[in-house]
């Protein structure tokens, strides 16, 4: 069975311009981790080969090929692909709106680039149509399941391989908080990054997300706020989630259009980004063996 998420070693010495020789030295030498097929052959990971194109930017590197035959009519530019999804999001056409994010990402785009760049502001259009009547609600519902379908498979597509211990990053999004894309793309990114993630999702009572530091010691924890409804009763069981969290040593990224500037300013937290890349970013300080390497020889991952 042709399994999409594996590439061979002839085809990524083909993509990153390298000799099939320097691929199965990278192999043994455990940089790119290799796996055995249902057929007993030996496969990479496409996750594990994107990561690399990403982190050493090879000089002859052309991902082109990686694309499968059905993403052929993934737009190249991340301005257009936005286009793109934005029409099919509200059209309500689910197949085009998955191979439109698959096929990005197959195609080098790093999620958090999908994430700011394509996601946020398709999604944000479809708001302003329906804020202004221009479609309905059931529209903008339609859009946002098919956007969660879509990622929901690509979970499986960015989920690294990376051998050994992976670091533990645990996240959600407050009580009465309904929001799902916002921490499915805060996991996809730190999946993306090589991390092992706990997504507990939308409406998680902050004290609920404060056993769970206690219970799960995570090496990072996100928190992704959309809506508020009682800011006060919000920012007192944070600082307790975040007292907590200090107590532990794990460090506290928080985002989301409900975080104001006065809101910010009354709370406590390690880093606050606009964006996913932002996150991203945060991340790989924390792991060090995953940030990204000088251009040129890449080197073997560290285990977190
Ligand atoms: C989809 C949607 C919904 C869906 C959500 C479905 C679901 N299962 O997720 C549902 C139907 C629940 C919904 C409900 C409502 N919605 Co609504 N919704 C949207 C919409 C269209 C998209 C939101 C979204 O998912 N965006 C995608 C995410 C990924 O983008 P983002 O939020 O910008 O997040 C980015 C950054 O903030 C950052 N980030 C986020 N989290 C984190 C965390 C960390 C750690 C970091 C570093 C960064 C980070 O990175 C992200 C990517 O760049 C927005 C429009 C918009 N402008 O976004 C309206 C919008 C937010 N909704 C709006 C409204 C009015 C409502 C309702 C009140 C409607 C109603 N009358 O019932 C309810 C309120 C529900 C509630 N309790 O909040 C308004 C809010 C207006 C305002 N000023 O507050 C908006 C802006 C639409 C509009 N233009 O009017 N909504």
């Amino acid at each position: 069975m042709n399994d999409s998420r594996y590439v061979s070693t002839a085809q990524v010495a083909e993509v990153l311009g390298v000799g099939v020789t320097t691929v199965k030295r990278w192999v043994d030498e455990g940089i790119l981790p290799a796996h055995r097929t249902a057929g007993g052959h030996r496969k990479l990971l496409l996750a594990d080969v994107l990561r690399l194109a990403r982190q050493s930017n090879f000089p002859n590197q052309n991902l082109g090929p990686l694309f499968a035959a059905g993403h052929a009519l993934v737009p190249a530019h991340v301005q257009d692909l936005e286009q793109a999804l934005f029409v099919a999001l509200e059209r309500g056409d689910g197949d085009l709106v998955r191979s439109l994010i698959q096929g990005a990402y197959r195609r080098g785009v790093p999620v958090d680039d999908l994430a700011d760049g394509v996601i946020a502001p398709a999604m944000q259009r479809i708001g302003h149509d329906w804020e202004t009547g221009k479609i309905d609600v059931f529209h903008e519902h339609r859009g946002s399941q098919l956007c969660v379908a879509a990622l929901h498979e690509l979970i499986g597509l960015v989920s690294s391989s990376a051998a050994g211990r992976r670091p533990l990053a645990l996240g959600g999004a407050p009580e009465k908080d309904p929001y799902v894309l916002t921490s499915l793309l805060a996991e996809l990114v730190l999946r993306q990054d090589g991390w092992q993630v706990v997504n507990l999702g939308p409406n998680t009572p902050l004290a609920s997300l404060r056993k769970a530091v206690n219970e799960l010691k995570p090496r990072l924890l996100w928190l992704t706020v959309s809506y508020l409804e009682d800011a006060d009763t919000f920012l007192t069981e944070y600082r307790q989630l975040y007292q907590e969290s200090d107590r532990l040593g794990v460090p506290v990224a928080v985002g989301g259009r409900a975080l104001t500037d006065s809101l910010r300013a009354r709370m406590p937290y390690t880093t606050y980004g606009d964006g996913m890349a932002h996150l991203s970013a945060f991340a790989r300080t924390l792991s060090p063996g995953k940030r990204r390497p000088p251009r040129g020889r890449p080197t073997k991952q560290s285990n977190g």
